[in-house]
């Protein structure tokens, strides 16, 4: 069943907070890249992606790449909301001996595709997979989140343009265009504008949104869907905030990793609906 517009805010807020109380109790986690990111991953999980939780490895289904894998603490509450497993193992995020470490690792997380956390790997890997569906007859999309720092890895531009030379129209790529990176704003460790004249040189069909508009990332995925028909893979420029949702951290490259204190963690339930 889809959710409505208003349905998958409410949604959205709701795993945020899981978010940010799963990496309180860690002691720490990659905030605001996870924050920035989670209205993307809740359309595609809950209303975008052909998916069956009940059966994980379905050969049909649609992927999901987290190329960008340290936003692992935004996306295991998706997986767990989606019904993947249970939320109660959500506490033991990062701990010795949890299926859930700072990266996630498709061998111990039931619904993730591949294994991330060393960035400009997972648009190669989604090309590979989009180029295997394809000769195996599915018409399965595989749908790779990168962040824009993630886009100074050099593999990703190799992969842009293997996936236009193979006509991958199932291949969609959405960056999470938060403005900031580990150590900065994007800008002013290297720009990457002009961005989207950038993936257009390079065959792709663009599509540019605010990544933290519900409505407009709908309609992102379904155009991307329409777009692709044209034969060139699809790439979503998603204008985002980092740390969206938690005002101490929107918007602050600091917030890349961190913990927030206990009145951070105080405003951040308040803010987002929780006691
Ligand atoms: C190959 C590789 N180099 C360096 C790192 C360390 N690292 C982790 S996150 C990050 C910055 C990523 O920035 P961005 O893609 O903008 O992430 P976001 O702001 O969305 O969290 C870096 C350099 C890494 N994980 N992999």
């Amino acid at each position: 069943m889809k959710l409505t517009v208003s349905e998958l805010e409410c949604k959205a807020r709701e795993l945020r907070l899981d978010s940010i109380e799963m990496i309180a109790q860690a002691g720490g986690g990659h905030l605001g890249g996870s924050l920035s990111a989670m209205d993307i991953m809740t359309a595609l999980y809950f209303n975008v992606m052909r998916i069956d939780p009940e059966h994980p490895m379905k050969a049909d289904r649609d992927r999901f790449i987290l190329s960008a894998g340290h936003k692992a603490a935004g996306y295991v509450p998706v997986l767990a909301a989606r019904g993947y497993f249970s939320r109660d193992l959500l506490p033991t995020f990062n701990k010795l001996d949890s299926r859930f470490g700072m990266h996630p690792d498709m061998h111990k997380i039931p619904g993730c595709d591949a294994s991330t956390g060393s960035l400009g790997h997972g648009l190669p890997v989604g090309l590979g997979m989009a180029l295997a569906l394809r000769l195996d007859g599915f018409d399965s999309k595989v749908f790779v989140l990168l962040g824009d720092g993630e886009l100074h890895e050099g593999t990703n531009w190799e992969a842009a343009m293997g996936a236009a030379q193979h006509k991958t129209s199932s291949l969609v790529a959405i960056v999470d265009y938060n403005k900031c990176s580990m150590d900065g704003p994007i800008d002013q460790v290297v720009s990457l504008e002009p961005l989207v004249d950038k993936w257009k040189s390079f065959g792709w069909e663009t599509i540019r949104i605010d990544g933290n508009d519900m409505a407009q990332v709908l309609g992102a995925l379904k155009e991307a869907a329409d777009r692709g028909n044209r034969g060139n893979p699809v790439v979503i420029v998603a204008d985002t905030v980092k740390g969206k949702g938690a005002a101490f951290a929107e918007g602050d490259y600091r917030w890349h990793y961190g913990c927030p204190s206990e009145d951070q963690l105080a405003e951040a339930r308040t803010a987002l609906g929780g006691e």
